[in-house]
Order: C-alpha cells, then structure tokens, then sequence
C-alpha cells in the first residue's frame, strides 16, 4: 500500500479517537446533551471503507457517526459545533450527535432509528441508476440492526435491480447489551447477503488495511457497474454502548481482550465465541491504530517521532473545534 494512504489512514484514525475522546469528556461536563455513541476501537472500519471512496459517492450512516463525517472531511469544528447543539454545526445545531448532515460532501446522514440507513441509501441508489451515472452509495449499519425488516427489503431491491449499493456492516458484536449469538439466528452476517444474490465478504474490522482493499475491490466492482456488494467488518467498541451505558454486561476480560486485539488472534475469530485465556491475552497485540503504527514503522513509512506530532496535529484540531465554542463552553 502507498505511504499516502497509509499516512491518511493513520490520521483519519488518529483524529476519530482524539474528537471522541474530546466529546465524552465535553459529555461528561454536561456541554453535551443526549445521546452520544462512540466510536473507539471501530476507527478501522470507516477510515478503511471512506477513505477507499470517490469523492462523488454517497455516504449514508448510523447514529454512531462522528467519525465518519470528519474522515469524509466535514471540519471538525463544525461536528464538534453540531453535537454542542450550535447554529454553526454542521446540521445547523438541530440534529445534534445522531443526526449529522453535509450533502455538499455527500454525507447523506446520520440516523437515530436502527435500520434506517437501508431505505435511504437504497432510494440515492436508484437515483444514481436511473441517471446511469458511475457512481456508488455506502450504507454503514450496525450488527443489531441485521434483523429489521428494511435489512432484507432493501437488498431484495438492491439485489434485483443491481443498484449501485456498498452494504457495510460494522459488527461490533453487541446491539446495546445483547450479544450477536443472541440475537441473530446467523451470526456470519455476510452469509445473509446470498439470499439476496449480493456479493459479500467477511473482513476483519480491525486492521485498516484490509478493510481499505475490501471496500476498494467491492466499489471498483460497483463503479464498474457490477451491483451492489456487502461487506462485514467484524470489530468492537471499547466503551458502552452510549455515554449513558457503562457496559457491564461485557466481562472485563473480553474488553481487555479486544482492547488489545491481535487480528490474528484465534481466540476472538473462533466462529463459536469463547473468551480467551490469560495466556492468550498475553499473546495478543496492540489495538487497532496500534496495529497501522507498528506496521507502518516497521516498514519505514513512519518513524516513532511522526506518531508523536500526528497525534498532537489532530490533537490541535480537536482542540481549536473546542475552543471556537469557548464562549458557549464558559471556557474564556
Ligand atoms: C427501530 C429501533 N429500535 C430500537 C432502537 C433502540 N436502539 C438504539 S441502538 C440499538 C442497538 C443497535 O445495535 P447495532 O445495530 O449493532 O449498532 P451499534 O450500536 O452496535 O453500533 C437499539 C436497539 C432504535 N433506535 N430504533
Ligand atoms: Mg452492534
């Protein structure tokens, strides 16, 4: 992969868990009002599947989508703004976190309702065909919203007319408190796009790089005019479900383990879940940003010196979206 992209991939990553750390604690001080879903440990997915995009494709999202619109490219100062519930926020401070908005860059929202995501992208989608245009419509959803009713009406449409449709599914393995195991019947969520007639691959979630490839071959395929494609990214987010859901029904050792993920660790990949052993979490490596660093060191595409400046780079940005709500925040 090209240094570029690699860099991009870092940063994009890098910037998603600086502004949601920023929030939660914006959150935690009351500045923020509401729901709020974050997203660390899932950077991998939308870093990897947006930054594999043209700038004319269409971005459809979940209520977990803070990162997705900065990756896309909406300032954070005006997603930060948003969430504060601001006039200059990018939805005009009427959506607020679940609700975020930027057609001009074709991010076609954010959505409180599980499954909401489908119907809209699949509508985009026909759009685009019916104007014979190249270009494509990524529908992010989440492993609980599988199994509404919308999930199989849109790909039994996306399926028979080959609308121009990248189905993503980030499978975190928890819809709120319940377990992937029990709520779906098929837990191999791609296996359900067969039915469908939907190309779909299994990706893992954590490792950026595979994901960017995934998407990159299933938009190519789709901007060839090949129809819709589905994609599973299997990952896990490290804290609760929302700012209000501490999270307790997760043993402490899975979240450790996942913290720490190995993408090769055969202890979270087993098909029927077990949680590790202590000596297989000694085994396992760094998380999923961690995972892009070491890579990208080893390989001399990034000395140890550049993490630290990115990191206080996107750092800066996080802090300036902030700091241009001071007077609103009672900081100056
Ligand atoms: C139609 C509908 N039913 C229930 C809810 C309440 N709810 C909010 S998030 C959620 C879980 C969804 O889990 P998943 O799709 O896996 O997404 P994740 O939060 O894990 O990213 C539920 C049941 C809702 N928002 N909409
Ligand atoms: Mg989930």
């Amino acid at each position: 992969m090209e240094s570029d992209t690699l860099h991009r991939l870092l940063r994009d990553m890098l910037l998603s868990r600086a502004f949601e750390e920023r929030a939660a604690e914006e959150y935690t001080k009351g500045n923020i009002v509401g729901f709020l879903h974050l997203y660390p440990g899932e950077e991998a997915v939308g870093a990897g599947v947006i930054n594999a995009a043209e700038p004319s494709d269409y971005i459809v999202s979940t209520y977990r989508e803070h990162a997705h619109a900065l990756i896309r490219g909406t300032p954070a100062r005006e997603v930060m703004a948003e969430l504060l519930g601001r006039a200059s926020g990018m939805s005009g401070g009427m959506g607020g976190s679940m609700h975020l908005f930027d057609s001009k860059r074709r991010f076609m929202g954010g959505y409180a309702i599980v499954g909401e995501s489908y119907p809209i992208a699949l509508g985009l989608a026909y759009a685009v065909a019916m104007r014979h245009l190249s270009e494509a419509v990524i529908c992010f959803f989440g492993d609980g919203a599988v199994n509404q009713g919308t999930f199989h009406e849109s790909l039994n449409m996306a399926g028979l007319w080959r609308l121009p449709l990248l189905f993503v599914c980030e499978n975190n393995h928890y819809a709120i408190g319940t377990e992937i195991h029990r709520h779906s019947a098929v837990v191999e969520v791609f296996k359900r796009a067969a039915a469908y007639n939907i190309p779909a691959e299994q990706v893992d979630g954590m490792d950026v790089q595979k994901v960017f490839e995934a998407a990159r071959r299933a938009l190519d395929r789709i901007h060839d005019g090949g129809g819709p494609q589905f994609i599973e990214c299997k990952t896990y987010r490290w804290g609760g479900h929302s700012m209000a859901d501490p999270g307790t029904y997760r043993p402490a050792v899975e979240v450790k383990a996942y913290k720490a993920w190995d993408p090769i660790s055969a202890a979270i990949r087993e098909v029927e879940f077990r949680y590790p052993t202590q000596a297989e979490l000694a085994k396992v490596g760094p998380d999923n940003i961690g995972h892009l660093t070491a890579h990208m060191v080893e390989a001399g595409h990034l000395a140890e010196a550049d993490i630290e400046k990115l990191k206080k780079e996107v750092q800066a940005v996080v802090e300036d979206a902030v700091q241009s709500l001071a007077q609103l925040l009672g900081l100056l």
